[in-house]
């Protein structure tokens, strides 16, 4: 993505500035805006898509690398703490896929949805669960977005249902959700995520027909990050264009590891659901630096050589930081202090997830009805049941 121009703030400002003796510093002397362009989008059904000419604000280009940022910190210390045996389980990590999430957010509305499969961490933080209700969750701990209840797979928020550890399920689910946006009058969309191995399931052609059959708000999203476990896409697909597979419904390709990009698209396919042409997909270039999960060092179906030479051409912060660098939106400084905010305030919150408590047994039952409509629930055998009760309301029940 080049550069296209970038405005700088109060030039007239700072010209009287300088004549009235003051020295303009480098704090104020950001540019408010820059622009830039994207990579083609390749469409499919549309005549025209997306423009390649985004612009992005000073304020958005500090936020967005503040969440890009975040969640690979957070992403780094779940690797440690599953090395460490604290976390215990399935962990699958994002790391180098963080632009999907951070643009797409960008572009959704506080009405709008989201659902994804199991690669959910940084899904959970940026619709709204914090570094520390991620790492407890994953930990175990009664701190956990789930209180320690659901670990990696199954973390929820407002508007963000989960988390799903079976391949594909989630795709019907998403179309369900954006089917009851449009059911309940509101022009709110479902973001339906899913991967390149999941692409090729059955259900996710039978809800695509009939996603466009009702013309139903949901933006399906194929990340595609070359693999499905250890299998690369090109095995797998006899079609790897996955914006292309919803037949008759429109699609975009999107360079996954450019931030603006990703939001310039998902801002596109927000405005083709909420207007009632119903749905869309996406497909977003990404890759995945780990292997699948912490069991998978992920170096058995690929080279060292193609992780580092993604790692040192795409990665979306490294990429991300020189645009916003070089466009004077931001300084290396403000950028370095960020990055050691982030740094003290994810590790803080590891340490806290490390030390806090699990739920006691009695929650074991607690929380599995919304209504608390069956009393008792059963033990191990029959004839112990356990009480249910619930502890507090349930995140997306109006
Ligand atoms: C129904 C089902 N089949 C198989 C699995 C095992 N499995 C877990 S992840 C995965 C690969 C999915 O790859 P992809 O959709 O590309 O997602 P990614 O892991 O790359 O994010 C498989 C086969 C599963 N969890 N569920
Ligand atoms: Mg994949």
């Amino acid at each position: 993505m080049l550069p296209s121009c970038a405005r700088t703030f109060g030039k007239k400002a700072l010209t009287q500035k300088k004549a009235l003796g003051l020295l303009s510093t480098a704090k104020n002397n950001y540019a408010t805006e820059a622009s830039f362009e994207t990579k083609p989008f390749r469409l499919h059904n549309l005549e025209q898509g997306p423009s390649t000419n985004v612009i992005i604000s000073r304020d958005d280009a500090l936020k967005y690398y503040n969440q890009m940022h975040t969640i690979r910190r957070m992403e780094t210390s779940a690797g440690n703490l599953y090395k460490e045996k604290i976390i215990r389980g399935f962990c699958h990590l994002y790391s180098g896929q963080e632009a999907v999430a951070v643009g797409i957010k960008a572009a959704l509305r506080p009405h709008d949805a989201v659902i994804t499969a199991y690669r959910a961490h940084g899904w959970s933080h940026i619709m709204g669960v914090s570094p520390l209700g991620v790492l407890s969750e994953l930990t175990g701990r009664q701190t956990g977005c789930a209180r320690g209840k659901g670990g990696s797979m199954h973390m929820y928020s407002q508007n963000f249902y989960g988390g799903n550890g079976i391949v594909g399920a989630q795709v019907p689910l998403g179309v369900g959700i954006a089917l009851a946006q449009k059911y309940n009058g509101t022009d709110g969309v479902c973001v339906t995520l899913y991967g390149d191995g999941a692409a090729n399931q059955g259900q996710v052609f039978e809800v695509y027909n009939m996603a466009k059959l009702w013309d139903i708000p949901c933006i399906f999203v194929c990340e595609n990050n070359g693999y499905g476990m250890g299998t690369s896409a090109e095995r797998a697909a006899a079609n790897t264009a996955f914006y292309t597979r919803g037949d008759v419904i429109p699609g975009i390709w999107v360079d996954g590891m450019d931030i603006l990009a990703v939001r310039e698209a998902t801002r596109y396919a927000v405005q083709h659901c909420a207007s009632g042409k119903g749905p869309i997909v996406l497909e977003a270039a990404t890759y995945r630096y780990s292997g699948h999960s912490m069991s998978d060092p992920g170096t058995s179906y690929r080279t060292r050589d193609e992780i580092q030479e993604v790692r040192q051409t795409r990665d979306p912060i490294t990429s991300f930081k020189e645009k916003i660098i070089s466009t004077n939106l931001v300084t290396a400084d403000e950028l370095k202090t960020i990055d050691s905010e982030i740094r003290s305030q994810v590790d803080e919150a590891t340490k806290k997830a490390k030390a806090e408590k699990e739920i006691s047994m009695d929650e074991l039952t607690a929380d599995i009805y919304a209504n608390d409509i069956e009393e008792q629930i059963r033990n191990i055998g029959p004839f112990n049941p356990l009480p249910h009760k619930r502890i507090g309301p349930a995140v997306n029940l109006k």
